[in-house]
């Protein structure tokens, strides 16, 4: 985009896109639109410089328009544009998980492709069930969720998501026999947490004491977490939480699934969070971070010997009836090829110096006006505000707004408001995001 573009830009009719995920109304009564995009920094149409400080959402690691990806995506565009996966091949999808396997968890090092988190996370659904059937184990169908997750829109997804708002108006149509277990946000004790929370790993123990007495392990598929609950608030889960889970679904034969759509791709420090909290799931839904939100991609992730079930199963023939059009496109694994040359050669995947700096500038804004927690780890954070009486949300969403008039953009979810910036950050840009955090704190009532 040139600046000779900016006055078309500002002229663009709006009437016409449904806009995902947003007050369509109050959007188009005032309206933010973005032109370009370079490393830390978006150029607004009227040619503002604004600070992504949500890596956009949650998705571009590597920081915009880095020039490996941009060069990649090109090259690939004019050589294979689309071949599918079905029965046919072409070498890059084959590339793209033998360099997953070569950084995942030990021992999962098979990799299936979506175009996106939500595909990820149904089909991962599937693959849990189609599992436990191959071995004999066809009751094994129901699912356990928890209470705050976001585990995408698709009708698996949303029916393990904890997200009230995201499942109300679709009560009718989700899936039976998922039950969630409690969130782990407990401000009374654990409030200004640095890192993990003390208190709460016996949360985990819900799962053991009521769930399975209720149903029975042998009618209970998969329990899927999400190791970082991003959209339910960022909620950092308290220490030895993950591996209570990850004990009790061993004890019972129930998959546990790690849904890193977030967590995944360096934000923790690590390639996968299961990595950072020393916790071996059996499947992990990825996303996002993979193509530093360049091409649409997601995929799961999946432990050797379940893959080999699959491969095992008596009879000729496709072992699991399950794919998208697009699973493994030739762009999305080109862009994802180059993200992870880029993560790698500068090392994004383990700034601890620049976790430090962000977790004090996290907690910097306790004291402020209206903050009742600051919570962090690794790159991601919040402040959590009151809500103001009566209409939950809006003291979030003024933040943000007035966030985004000052040049920073950050994300409301509820009352708090989230940070999530690109790993190629330095210190200085995390100290303009939070300094114009404090300013506007100041000014919001
Ligand atoms: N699982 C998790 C843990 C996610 O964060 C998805 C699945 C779905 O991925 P797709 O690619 O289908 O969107 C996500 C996505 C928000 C927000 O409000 C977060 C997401 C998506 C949209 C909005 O913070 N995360
Ligand atoms: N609907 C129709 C009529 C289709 O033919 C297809 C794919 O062939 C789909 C939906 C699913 O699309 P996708 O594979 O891109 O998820």
């Amino acid at each position: 985009m040139n600046a000779r573009d900016l006055p078309a830009m500002s002229n663009v009719n709006l009437q016409h896109y449904w806009m995902p995920f947003t007050d369509n109304r109050r959007f188009k009564a005032k309206p933010r639109l973005v032109a370009s995009a370079k490393d830390m920094y978006f150029t607004t149409a009227e040619g503002k410089q604004v600070l992504d400080g949500l890596a956009t959402l949650w998705c571009v690691n590597a920081g915009h328009t880095r020039p490996r990806i941009v060069e990649a995506i090109r090259k690939q565009a004019g050589e294979l544009d689309f071949a599918s996966s079905f029965a046919l091949g072409h070498p890059l999808p084959f590339q793209l998980a033998e360099r997953i396997a070569a950084i995942a968890p030990r021992g999962m090092h098979q990799v299936f492709f979506t175009n996106s988190g939500s595909e990820a996370v149904d089909t991962a659904l599937k693959m849990a069930v189609a599992y436990h059937r191959l071995r004999g184990q066809g009751t094994r169908t129901r699912f356990i969720g928890r209470e705050r997750s976001y585990h995408g829109v698709n009708i698996g997804g949303t029916s393990i998501s904890g997200v009230a708002a995201n499942r109300k108006a679709y009560s009718g149509m989700l899936l039976p026999g998922v039950d969630h277990l409690r969130h782990t946000h407990d401000p009374s004790r654990n409030s200004f947490s640095r890192g993990q929370p003390a208190h709460g790993a016996e949360l985990a123990n819900e799962l053991e004491e009521r769930i399975v007495p209720l149903h029975d392990a042998s009618n209970i598929a998969a329990l899927i977490v999400d190791p970082v609950s991003a959209s339910g608030g960022v909620l950092i889960p308290p220490k030895g939480y993950l591996q209570r889970l990850r004990e009790i679904c061993t004890r019972h034969g129930i998959l546990l699934v790690f849904d890193e759509v977030i967590t995944g791709w360096g934000r923790l420090g690590a390639p996968f969070a299961a990595q950072h909290f020393g916790v071996e799931p059996d499947l992990i839904t990825f996303a996002k971070g993979i193509t530093s939100g360049a091409v649409p991609l997601g995929g799961v992730l999946v432990r050797g010997s379940i893959y080999e079930t699959f491969m095992q199963a008596q009879g000729a023939g496709m072992e699991f009836f399950h794919g998208y059009t697009y699973s493994g496109h030739p762009l999305a694994c080109a862009a994802a090829l180059a993200a992870l040359d880029t993560y790698d050669q500068e090392g994004l995947f383990s700034k601890t110096q620049l976790a430090a700096h962000f977790e004090a500038g996290v907690h910097s804004l306790k004291g402020l006006p209206h903050v009742v927690d600051c919570r962090n780890l690794g790159l991601i954070g919040a402040v959590e505000l009151a809500p103001r009486p009566n209409a939950p949300g809006e003291r979030g969403y003024e933040t943000f707004e007035k966030c985004w008039e000052r040049g920073v953009f950050v994300r409301p979810v509820g009352d708090s408001v989230a940070f999530c910036p690109p790993l190629i950050a330095e210190n200085r840009h995390l100290d303009q995001i939070f300094g114009t955090v404090a300013e506007v704190l100041k000014t919001v009532n």
